[in-house]
This record gives C-alpha cells, sequence and structure tokens, in this order.
C-alpha cells in the first residue's frame, strides 16, 4: 500500500518530537510537514542536477536572498495544499496555525535580497539551469521591537530550532584560505520548486566551520578556552548579515564574508567544469555569472587566481575567460553605497588578490591611455586610486555585461554614475527592470483576487504567463468590479484582524487602507509621509467638520542600527501614531500604524489590503523599487514620485489610473539653484505648523533633541550637505494635493475598482518571470532544460 502524505507527514513530525502525534508541538509539525515537501522532491531535484550538468549554466551571486517562508510557498507550488490540510486536520490542528510557526529566512536586507529569491523562484518555473550563491547567516537580519517608541534590535536565530529546507552536504565543502586563517566552507543546498514543472532549482548557502573538529594539542596544552575562541573566530564569518542597505560600511569582517562565499563557490564550479569537460578552457562558453551588486565582485579576482595559481592559465588566457564570464547588476546610484575597500584591509587578508588586482589596475591604466583618456580620468576610473580597491570599477572593467534595474536607473547609470565606463563601453551597458514572482506575491499571498482571476481568465495559466490578465483588461463589468471590492475588502478585514493580535490595535476597514513599507532611509521620504499625517491631523482639530474619507496610514520599516537620523524618524511616526490615535477629536476618521518587525510574511498580509501604495522618494534616487509592482499586482492605486520603475508602472496603466507628483529627475538640478526652504515654510499654508509640531512639545522625543536634529536638517544646510537634501518641502505641496485628491476619489467606489482591475490586469510586465526571459535570451543566454 503507498503511504499517503498525511502518513509520511505524521512520521516526520514524530521523527521530530519524538512524541505522538497528540503530544508533538505546531512547530514541531512544522518540521514534519517541511521534511515531507523535501522527502517529496528528492528525486526530481537529483535529476534537476543531473539534467543542468553538461549544458550550459548561469551562476547568481548575492549576498543576500530573502527568502521569507518555504513551506506554504512549495505546497502551492507542488500542488500539495490539500493533502497537507488533510494531514493539518489529522493532527487535529488547522494548517494555517502549522505554517505560522515558520520564521522568515530573513537572509536579505530589502530590495535587493528579495529581488534575488524572486529570480531564483521565476528561474524554477521557467525551468532554466540557474543556481543561486550566497551565505548561510546564522543571524537573519535583526529583529525590530519597539520600546517606548524607538526601534531596539535582537538577534534573528532563525534556524536553531532545525529547518528542514537546508540540506547539508559535507561532502561538497570547499577551502577557503585567508592570510591568517583557512577555513572550511560547507555548502548547504534549498531547494527552489517551481509553479507547475517538476524540475527544482538550487540555493546553495556556504557556511563557515573550523578546519578540524578540534584543537586537541591546545586542548591539552591547557589552552582549552583559547581553542574554544580560535573555532570561534572561523565560525564568524557566517554568523551575521550586516543590517545594511545601500550603505557601504568598511568591516573587516563583511569583506571576510564577501570571499568566503565567492571562492568556494568559483572553486566548486570550476571542479564540476573540469569533471565534466576536461580542462578549464572552455569554462566561460558553460559558465556565467551574474554579479547581484558589488558585493561578490571578488569573484573577478578570485577566478583569476583560480586560473592562473591552480590551472596553469597564463594572464592573457584567463583574462579572457573571465571577461566573458561576468555580468554585473547595478542597483543603487547613491555614492554612500559605494563599495570601496582600504589596500591595506586587502594586503592584510589575502595577498595574493591584491597582486592581482594590481596587475588588473595596471593593465587597465595602460589599455586607457591607448585609448587616449586623460590622466584625470583614468586615475578615477583606476580598480586602485587613493589607497581604495574601487568594486564598482572593477566589475565594470571585467564585465560584458552591466545593467541597471529600470529604465530611469539605467539612462542615470549611463548619463551620471558609470558615464565614463559608457563613453568607453556602451554596448555593455542594458537594462533589465525588476520583477517580482507572481507565485508569492499574488497567488499565494492574495488567494481570494487569485480565485477571481482565474474565474474570469477561465484558468490559473495566469500564474506562470502574467500576461494573460491584459486578455481581460476590458472583461470587468460591474459583477466582476463588484467582486473585487469584496475581494480587497475581505482581506482588509483580514489585516485587521492580524494587526488587532499582533499589536492590538484596532483599525476600520472601511478606511483607506494607505500604506509605506521599505527600509526606512531619508531619500524614500517615510517623513513627507508622516508630515502629511500630521498636517491632515491638524486640518481636522482645525474645523472638525471638514469631509475627508476616513484613514489609516501604515508603516513599516526597519532602520539600520547605526542610522541615527532614520530611527530618529521612527521615533517621530511612532510620536505621531500616539498623538493621532490618542485623540477623541479624531478618533474613527485617522489612525497611525507602525508594523513592528516588518519583514516578507507581514508583507504578505499588508500588500493583499492595501489600498494606497506609497512610492514617494526624492525623483532619481530609488534605483527601481519592487514593493511598487506588489501593490498594483494586488489592486493597489500608485501615488508616487517619477522614480525608478514608478515610471513604468505609470507608463503601462495610463495616467488615470495613478497618482503622479512632485518634481522630476531632470527639474531637480534647476528647481535646486534656488530652493529656500525656509521660504517654502512660510509659504505653503499649513507646513510651519506641522514642522513647529516637531520642536514645540507638541512631540515628544524625551529630551534627546532628535527630533530638533530634524527641523534642523530641513532648514540648513550642514556645509557639505544642502538643507532637506530630499527636497521634502519642495515636494509637500504637491504631494499633499495628490494625496487629498485620490482620498476624494476614492469616494466613486466603482470608479476606483475599475482603477484597480486596470493596475491589476497591467501587470504582467512587472512579473520577475519576464525579467529573467530577458536575463536568460540577451545576456545569460541559457534555454530552458526541463527533467
Ligand atoms: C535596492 C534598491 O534600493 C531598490 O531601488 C531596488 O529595487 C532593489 O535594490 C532591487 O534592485 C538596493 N538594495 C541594496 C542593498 C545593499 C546595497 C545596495 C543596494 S541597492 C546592501
Amino acid at each position: 500500500m503507498t503511504e499517503t502524505f498525511t502518513d509520511i507527514a505524521a512520521a516526520h513530525t514524530r521523527a521530530a518530537s519524538g512524541r505522538s502525534i497528540a503530544a508533538s508541538t505546531r512547530m514541531e509539525m512544522w518540521q514534519g510537514l517541511s521534511a515531507s515537501v523535501v522527502d517529496r522532491i528528492a528525486e526530481r531535484w537529483q535529476a534537476t542536477h543531473e539534467a543542468y550538468r553538461a549544458g550550459r549554466r548561469q551562476h547568481y551571486f548575492s549576498a543576500e536572498f530573502l527568502m521569507g517562508r518555504a513551506l506554504l510557498n512549495n505546497l502551492l507550488n507542488l500542488g500539495l495544499l490539500d493533502d497537507a490540510e488533510a494531514a493539518a486536520a489529522s493532527f487535529g490542528v488547522e494548517l494555517s496555525d502549522i505554517l505560522e510557526q515558520e520564521p522568515d529566512a530573513a537572509l536579505g536586507n530589502g530590495g535587493l535580497g528579495r529581488l534575488a529569491a524572486c529570480f531564483l523562484d521565476s528561474c524554477a518555473t521557467q525551468d532554466l539551469p540557474v543556481v543561486g550563491y550566497g551565505i548561510l547567516y546564522r543571524y537573519g537580519l535583526f529583529k525590530q521591537l519597539f520600546e517606548a517608541g524607538y526601534q531596539k534590535e535582537a538577534p534573528d536565530a532563525w534556524m536553531e530550532e532545525g529547518y528542514p529546507f537546508v540540506i547539508r552536504h559535507e561532502e561538497d565543502q570547499r577551502f577557503v584560505t585567508y592570510a591568517d586563517m583557512t577555513v572550511r566552507a560547507i555548502p548547504y543546498d534549498m531547494p527552489i520548486t517551481g509553479y507547475g514543472t517538476d524540475n527544482v532549482g538550487t540555493l546553495r548557502l556556504w557556511r563557515a566551520e573550523p578546519m578540524e573538529e578540534f584543537d586537541y594539542d591546545a586542548f591539552n596544552s591547557q589552552r582549552f578556552t583559547d581553542a574554544i575562541v580560535e573555532r570561534e573566530r572561523t565560525s564568524d564569518i557566517s554568523r551575521v548579515l550586516y543590517p545594511n542597505d545601500s550603505t557601504f560600511e568598511g568591516k573587516v569582517l563583511r569583506v571576510r564574508q564577501q570571499y568566503f562565499f565567492v571562492s568556494a563557490s568559483l572553486q566548486q564550479m570550476v571542479d564540476n567544469h573540469i569533471e565534466v569537460h576536461g580542462d578549464v578552457t572552455s569554462f566561460a562558453d558553460y559558465n556565467c555569472i551574474q554579479l547581484n551588486d558589488t558585493h561578490p565582485v571578488l569573484a573577478i579576482p578570485e577566478l583569476m587566481r583560480l586560473l592562473m595559481d591552480e590551472h596553469g592559465l597564463g594572464w592573457e588566457d584567463a583574462w579572457d575567460i573571465v571577461s566573458e564570464t561576468f555580468a554585473y547588476t547595478n542597483h543603487t546610484v547613491l555614492a554612500e553605497a559605494l563599495e570601496q575597500w582600504e589596500v591595506s584591509i586587502f594586503d592584510r587578508l589575502f595577498p595574493r588578490l591584491t597582486e592581482i588586482v594590481y596587475e588588473i589596475d595596471r593593465r587597465f591604466r595602460q589599455d586607457m591611455s591607448e585609448r587616449g583618456l586623460d590622466g584625470a580620468r583614468i586615475d578615477y576610473m583606476a580598480p586602485v586610486s587613493g589607497g581604495k580597491v574601487h568594486m564598482a570599477w572593477i566589475a565594470c572593467y571585467a564585465a560584458f555585461s552591466i545593467n541597471g534595474v529600470a529604465a530611469l536607473h539605467t539612462e542615470i547609470i549611463k548619463r551620471e554614475t558609470l558615464k565614463d565606463w559608457h563613453d568607453v563601453w556602451p554596448e555593455r551597458f542594458n537594462n533589465k527592470t525588476n520583477g517580482v514572482t507572481p507565485r508569492r506575491w499574488l497567488n499565494q499571498c492574495n488567494p481570494r483576487l487569485a480565485r477571481l482571476l482565474t474565474e474570469v481568465t477561465g484558468s490559473d495559466d495566469w500564474v506562470r504567463d502574467l500576461d494573460v490578465l491584459a486578455t481581460v483588461a476590458d472583461a470587468a463589468d460591474d459583477d466582476v468590479l463588484a467582486q473585487l471590492m469584496e475581494v480587497k475588502h475581505a482581506n482588509k478585514v483580514e489585516f485587521a484582524r492580524w494587526i488587532k493580535d499582533r499589536q492590538g490595535i484596532t483599525i476600520d476597514p472601511e478606511a483607506i487602507f494607505d500604506v509605506q513599507i521599505k527600509r526606512l532611509h531619508e531619500y524614500k521620504r517615510q517623513l513627507l509621509n508622516i508630515m502629511y499625517v500630521l498636517d491632515l491631523y491638524f486640518r481636522i482639530k482645525d474645523d472638525p467638520t471638514l469631509d475627508v474619507p476616513k484613514r489609516v496610514f501604515i508603516f513599516g520599516a526597519k532602520a539600520a542600527p547605526g542610522y541615527v537620523r532614520a530611527k530618529a524618524i521612527i521615533k517621530l511616526i511612532n510620536e505621531v501614531a500616539r498623538l493621532v490615535n490618542d485623540d477623541a477629536d479624531v478618533a474613527g476618521r485617522l489612525c497611525v500604524v507602525f508594523v513592528e518587525n516588518y519583514n516578507v510574511s507581514p508583507a504578505e498580509k499588508i500588500i493583499p489590503a492595501a489600498d494606497v501604495s506609497e512610492q514617494i522618494s526624492m525623483a532619481g534616487k530609488e534605483a527601481s523599487g519592487t514593493s511598487n509592482m506588489k501593490f498594483m499586482m494586488n489592486g493597489a492605486l500608485t501615488l508616487g514620485t517619477l522614480d525608478g520603475a514608478n515610471v513604468e508602472i505609470l507608463d503601462a496603466v495610463g495616467e488615470d489610473n495613478a497618482y503622479i507628483f512632485g518634481a522630476t529627475e531632470d527639474e531637480l538640478p534647476d528647481l535646486r539653484r534656488t530652493y529656500d526652504p525656509k521660504q517654502a515654510t512660510e509659504q505653503v499654508p499649513g507646513l510651519k505648523r506641522v514642522m513647529d509640531a516637531f520642536v514645540d512639545g507638541t512631540l515628544s522625543d524625551d529630551g534627546s533633541g532628535m527630533f530638533h536634529d530634524l527641523h534642523w536638517s530641513l532648514l540648513n544646510s550642514n556645509g557639505y550637505e544642502p538643507a532637506d537634501v530630499y527636497y521634502l518641502l519642495g515636494d509637500f505641496a504637491a504631494y499633499r494635493e495628490a494625496r487629498d485628491r485620490m482620498a476624494a476619489d476614492y469616494a466613486d467606489q466603482k470608479s476606483w475598482a475599475r482603477k484597480c482591475w486596470n493596475n491589476i490586469t497591467a501587470s504582467g510586465r512587472f512579473s520577475s518571470d519576464r525579467t529573467i526571459r530577458d536575463y536568460a535570451n540577451e545576456v545569460w543566454k541559457i534555454a530552458p532544460t526541463a527533467i
């Protein structure tokens, strides 16, 4: 008799708990179900490995993979949801309760890491021979707690209770050598299932371990603790994810991490290649590596080292291979994100790589002077200059492809950030607008809308081909629109229940849910958002008869622990929340919710319930944004600037279906020349009152002065930056006008629903399946390989 899924899940649950099902915890049931999923796919996973082995393959190198939860995603991909429901029922619990046990695999900071996760999903779903490589951090992104409105950080030991979705492959270990130590790199593989395919892709995460199990000499010679400390030093390398999003921090451990995972991955790739193809000379015919920003750029000199020192090639032959292997994605134009390592750090950690980088530098300078570039320009572009190693310049020199992540962003890097490189090699530059996976970000997180779309389109083909939705753009009659609004309402009710359970806040599902969820950064302008809220609050206090619809303002954001001003903004938002939520005069009309510990799983609850998607970065600063796409897919309307992928969202839906405001990227330089934030404060009605509230005792920062600093920075230059660098006061009036108009438009529910529908059905081009198809065809040159 064949075993049912329930039998298998029960066996794995008992193995996890060592007790009866009745005595097993929900966490143990999660372990049991998860192990059953891995059991179910093991044969196909193996078959996929074998199918990809001999052909051309793609390798995605990234310091971050923000995977979120795995169980539900796998159940849906494998068509096992009903079986899992049955198993849970036989255990006497709700499947949803079991699913809620799972920690988020938060091995990333934000958009960049989540993009990598969406890409893996699309590669698996489209049968593409792609493997992701990264680090198995023991501690993912910190957990955020609010204490008296301040962000506090707590460690996220996400695997401590066991994690069935990574499988250790001791037999495939490599050694990574630094000047002062050698460590073992042990790969842990995570299966990446796709939707409607038998192929199973792989994410390979490396973990650092000590060379010997134990230093018995040290142990026996009374240096017991020294021996333990030494072991810890090696494991330090994969201990923690650095919590900076879009900012460079020149910590030695960070560059150790980068070298650790690229060296281990390349060693394995070269070994595999030789095993299959005999020698290393054809490496670039079969292997391509995408560098997710500059974090893995050490792979360039490291591949040179492996080819020359380990496999006997000369410089020219090695460089030919390297320059046909790497493609580089730039994700930001922010100067503070540029990775530049002190040469001394390089020298101390990997002297051989330093030699190689210097030789790359020497040849680069010669090459450029032969092309007639002047000395100053060559020095600016050189891999090594001013005592620093410039990771982005190494990437631009070695990579055959350089891409930005949205059309506007790619234009900016060509024109400014990487202009000198574009002048020399225009043909290397290309755009690959980001995308998000419709499996997790629609089918999984919004089952009500998924059902409606399947009903209207007549099948679930849209899950694998989101362009199908465009065919029903005009098919929304009154009945469909009414159903759409019912779906949204039900999602809002569900979110209201969730936030009540989680944070004890009561919100009204009849209100407009207006959402900004993303890392806290000044350029993203959460401060502008909360200034609008304050202004609206004062307007209602002034005139209680003011006719404005009910609003819930929802925030979710983590600040880097060392980013003082970002933390001040979090405190400010929490203080405004307190002011507004405790004031009986606005009760039932305004509410501010700051979702604590924002992460992938909370996003899956928030986005389906959103009416308004806040995408309000200062134009030119947000490279793409990806939550903008998730909101669009779930029928929230964009309130945004012409920045990043917002530009393309507007293009896809037309201006009747989005609310766009503010200075544009090309207008800003001129506006800046005459911009006077003090004057704006006086001239824009209501603005001064909002600014005053920061400092007049309306809002309390407990005497820390942090609100004074925010106020000061909006009005004064600090010497190297202008006042109000991110143009909040300049855009305030336009933002208020657009947001008020949007709220008023909400009253006409039918016309609002139509706009939501237009957004959903136009979202096909923001599926990461499209992005990945373009990478595969235009950069990677790989083809689907179904098992
Ligand atoms: C983000 C960008 O800010 C965002 O606009 C984009 O949509 C996303 O990447 C995906 O392309 C970035 N995240 C990081 C994180 C680090 C360094 C640079 C960037 S840019 C650590």
